[in-house]
């Protein structure tokens, strides 16, 4: 199934006017009819949506992460090009996500007046009825208490209550123990392959039938509630997210290209801005993938020996993109909230949105899937993703450039360390492919 420009385009209109409606119906927010239109339409559209989201959540990431860690079990990736592709992947996630959670802590995008969470809704969500009466912000936890809740005691109910810290241990042990006995977990590994075929459709069609129409009503209810002071809220999101993305772009690619590689930069956008304008229209890191395949081996002159085993890995292995609107979105729904990360909070996001990239298969909004996994991990209320989503599309086609420009920048490295080896590195020469 292929999502196009088609879908931007319904999204984008149903952001519009989810704004406008919901803007106008602020202002008379007090009235009875108002308030059922918002209750009985907006909040219908968009919790349909929502839920269908969260149904394919656990699924995604249970069956994503367990692939992710085959894949990366794989006998190739144990030789020397594998572990430094592996190596530089999350390497550069980690980093991409530290970048956004300080872009985001210094522009506080969620501060202001509006009250884009209806924030009655999250503080139920929040607070938790501890022994003895008193209430805690359940997502306080300490260290040990931190680590030892990561191993399940009984998988069944860590998925029935969506623990992320839970399942992805248990898809780590399950991938483990398919890469132990190999042949043995063959047809168990095709039986995930193939549900990850079904798993991946649905999110697709999830997007492609119901994005828009959810957008809408997620977007309208809350400018409803919150009014059109929230665009400039909505606004500092957006902005921070590019921006994060840009610097990680320019800064960590443009330097890896630049003193890792030791080619130009600018030789390298030039020479791979046709996949890079097919990542943006598909919003896609799969779909693209044979593009930026030909415009690595041909015009950047990549081994492909060396290309094609570095890119389709981090098309699903590596997606600095997606782990940056993570980063930036879980400091805005925390801010949203009223709530302040501990130290402790931000590491397990740095830790569990860089986790959630090794599995995510590079299909549209699949991002926001994994995102409220991670908001799920640090005691947020993954409901909150109805604020961003209406928006997601743009951002998702920016970051989908990101995250197939990183997969070709560490190709890119990987083979200049190839030519150094064999003594082919002429310093400013363009590369040449070894057919
Ligand atoms: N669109 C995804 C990709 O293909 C990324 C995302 O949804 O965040 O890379």
């Amino acid at each position: 199934m292929k999502i196009g420009n088609k879908l931007t385009i319904y999204i984008v209109i149903a952001l519009i006017a989810g704004i406008a409606v919901g803007s106008f119906f602020n202002t008379m927010v007090d009235q009875a009819w108002v308030l059922w239109i918002d209750k009985y339409i907006f909040n219908v559209l968009g919790q349909i949506f929502l839920n269908l989201i969260f149904m394919v959540v656990v699924p995604v990431v249970f069956i994503s992460i367990t692939l992710g860690v085959v894949s990366v079990g794989d006998p190739k990736m144990l030789g020397s090009i594998g572990i430094k592709t592996l190596a530089f992947y999350l390497v550069t996630t980690a980093i991409a996500i530290t970048i956004a959670m300080a872009i985001a802590l210094l522009f506080e995008p969620g501060e202001g007046k509006a009250d884009l969470l209806q924030s009655d809704d999250v503080s139920e969500y929040r607070e938790t009825e501890l022994e003895g009466g008193d209430t805690e912000i359940a997502m306080e936890q300490t260290f040990d208490q931190t680590i030892i809740n990561i191993i399940p005691d009984n998988i069944f109910m860590a998925m029935a209550e969506q623990d992320m810290l839970q399942i992805i241990a248990f898809a780590i042990f399950i991938g483990v123990g398919m890469i132990a006995v190999k042949e043995k977990a063959s047809g168990l590994i095709k039986l995930f392959e193939q549900a990850n075929e079904v798993i991946m459709w649905i999110v697709l069609a999830i997007m492609k039938y119901c994005a828009a129409l959810g957008a809408f009503g997620l977007v309208a209810t809350a400018f409803t509630h919150a009014g059109f002071g929230a665009i400039q809220q909505l606004g500092m999101y957006f902005i921070c997210v590019l921006l994060a993305l840009l610097i990680h772009f320019a800064v960590v690619y443009g330097s890896a290209v630049q003193f890792l590689a030791k080619h130009s930069f600018v030789w390298f956008i030039k020479n791979f801005i046709p996949a890079m304008t097919v990542a943006f229209s598909t919003s896609s890191s799969s779909a693209v993938l044979p593009v930026s395949l030909e415009a690595a081996q041909n015009n950047l002159k990549i081994r492909k020996s060396i290309s094609s085993f570095v890119q389709p890995l981090g098309a699903t292995v590596n997606m600095d993109g997606t782990a940056i609107m993570q980063g930036v979105a879980t400091v805005f729904i925390a801010q949203l909230s009223g709530v302040d990360l501990t130290v402790m909070q931000m590491i397990t996001v740095v830790i569990i949105a860089t986790i959630a990239s090794i599995g995510t298969a590079g299909v549209p909004g699949v991002g926001l899937v994994m995102l409220a996994m991670v908001l799920t991990a640090v005691g947020l209320d993954p409901a909150a993703i109805g604020i961003i989503l209406g928006i997601d599309r743009l951002l998702d086609m920016t970051r989908t450039v990101v995250n197939i420009t990183g997969d070709a920048t560490v190709a890119l490295v990987i083979d200049h360390q190839q030519d150094v080896k064999e003594g082919k590195f002429v310093k400013g020469k363009h590369k040449y492919a070894d057919g």
